[in-house]
Formats: structure tokens, sequence, C-alpha cells
């Protein structure tokens, strides 16, 4: 069966701090997994939607962890290509204060060597959501172009395109970044930025302001993640805030990707555009009570029963 939702991009192997401190005063991490494309597949697949993921990883036991992984959530894997002696990347978060770095180690693994070849075609038409980021465009010019053609496929087919800038200065040139970023979200339906990459992409502070220029661009709806201060939606319909929750953090990494997943699955779900952010609103929150981009994203029993009369007034059911 094809799956309703399909991510595409790069998947990594994460290595977390223990203690807080800068990475050469790091001396002890704990393995986890990461990459945006990834966790948002995850947390798709843990809000209750069937979901493929398409990317390239090595043939080394960091791929078969992955793949592993993927397993038990899941995720569908067919169009997960191993490469014979590739390498799957891997980065480091560090801690500071309230301030996380990352650390990649990922140039020329096997996902930066995806290409236009690889997007399989039935599989985007025949979806509802094909969910791609910046990230997915930055690890190489070939995956780039991978991004666009699967793009394409998807507005040809009128399967929905949903994308999360994820800017990364770190990753490619921001010039560049932001060329690539601005064009890909002319060609989106939902963007998914958060504060910190808009005001990189605009140059802005204002929400509001950022919300009108991105709009301007011709998305359905843009969804800016503030961070503590919740998320504005903002569409040709309506423009509101949607309130933070009050959590203790411990660690913000994968919050925005968890918000994307859950975003995406409760709209496929059937859900209006206002309570599928409000849900993941609190995905989001979950995801940063735990340290770690994966382990911490909440199960749909953990979250559904928050929002029982907004499923049982819009689906006639909880589930
Ligand atoms: O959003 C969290 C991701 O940034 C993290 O998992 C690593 O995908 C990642 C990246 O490339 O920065």
């Amino acid at each position: 069966m094809n799956p309703e939702i399909v991510a595409l991009g790069e998947p990594l192997l994460e290595f977390n701090a223990v203690e807080s401190g800068t990475l050469k005063e790091s001396l002890q991490y704990e393995l986890g997994f990461g990459g945006d494309t990834s966790n948002f597949a995850i947390a798709a697949s843990r809000a209750g939607r069937k979901v493929g993921y398409i990317s390239r990883i090595g043939d080394d036991d960091f791929g078969q962890a992955l793949f592993d992984l993927w397993q038990r959530e899941g995720i569908d894997t067919r169009h997960v290509i191993s490469e014979l002696d590739g390498q799957t990347g891997i980065y480091f978060i560090s801690r500071v204060g309230d301030e996380h770095s990352f650390t990649y180690y990922r140039s020329g693994s096997a996902a930066s060597h995806l290409s236009v070849a690889d997007i399989p075609h039935a599989y985007i038409a025949n979806a509802k959501v094909l969910h791609v980021s910046g990230i997915s465009q930055a690890i190489s010019s070939s995956a780039c172009d991978a991004v666009f053609h699967a793009i394409r496929v998807a507005r040809q087919s009128g399967t929905i395109i949903s994308y999360d800038p994820n800017v990364r200065p770190k990753l490619w040139e921001i010039d560049r970044a932001r060329a690539v970023i601005m064009e890909t979200i002319r060609m989106s339906d939902f963007v998914l930025p958060s504060m910190e990459d808009a005001k990189l992409l605009t140059g802005l502070d204002d929400p509001q302001a950022i919300a009108d220029i991105l709009l301007a661009l011709g998305p359905r709806a843009v969804l800016l993640k503030l961070g503590p201060d919740g998320v504005l939606l903002a569409s040709d319909q309506t423009r509101c805030q949607i309130d933070p929750y009050a959590v203790k953090v411990v660690d913000t990494t994968g919050a925005g990707d968890a918000f994307d997943g859950y975003f995406v699955a409760n709209y496929v779900r059937g859900l209006s555009i206002r309570a599928s952010a409000m849900i993941a609103n609190m995905a989001a929150a979950l995801t940063v009570t735990g340290k770690g981009a994966v382990l911490p994203i909440p199960t749909w029993d953990q979250v559904a029963p928050h929002f029982s009369e907004i499923l049982e007034t819009s689906l006639g059911h909880t589930r």
C-alpha cells in the first residue's frame, strides 16, 4: 500500500553530549538518531499515519541502525537505497547554557549522492503529502535537484507539498540558501519555518511582517514556529497565534520536526489547518522535555486525549 505521507532527505546518527560544555570539553555522548526529514517521518508515523521515506544510507552499521529504527517505527523504506561502501552521516550536539550547537560529519555521505534518478514518481504521485526541507537541498547539488524534481512530480499529481526551510548556514552559503529556499516556498503548500530561520531568510524580526512576506510568495499557509511563544498561523483565510505550553525544556533538538510531522499527519487525518497546528504545538512541546531528536517525540496516545473534543467534533471519533 502506498504511504499517505512521503518524506525525502538525509537521516543521521546523533551523538548528544551528556554534560554541558563545548564539543572539545565533552567526553561522553548519548547515541540517538536525527536528520530533520527522518525525525519528521517518525513524528508523523507516531501520530498514527502511514509514512514512507526516500533516502540513501551507507551499508555500514549506522545505516543498519537507521533501518532497524524505521522498521520499529513502522516507516516504509522501500525507497531507501543502501549504498555499497557508502557512509551514513553523523552529527554531534553540544550545549552551552540554552544554546545548542551542531557539528556535522556528513560531507560525501550516501544521502548526499541522492539524485533525480532516485525519485520514485508513482510513490510521490500516490501520496497525499510530500515533505522536504532546506537541509535536503543543502547537502549537495544533486540532492537539491532531486528535491526540485520530487516537488515537480508532486505538483503535477496534486500531492500537497510541505516544506521546512531548516536553514543551516554551516551547510551552504547563506545567499544561495536564501535564493533556493525562497523559490521552494513559491512551490509549496505548507511552509513551516522556525522564527530563527525566518529571520535569516527575510532579515525581519516581526512575525507578522515575516508571515506577510512568505505568504505573498504563494503558499496556502505559513506556520511560523516561535519556540517559547507558540506558533503564528497565517493563511489567506486566517491569522492567529497558537499559545505555547509551559514545559521544562531539556533539549530543543527535533522539536520543529516533531511539529511538522504532527501537523501534516493531522491534516491528512482530516483536521483543519488550525486544529492540526494546535495538536502539533503540543507534540513539539513534549519533544523538548527529553533529550535527543527522536526519543522524546510523543506517541498519538500521549497527545490525542488532550484533543478529544476537537477530534470528536471534526472527525466524529477520537482516534
Ligand atoms: O531539527 C533537528 C535536526 O537539525 C537534527 O536532527 C539534525 O537534521 C539535522 C541537521 O542536518 O541539522
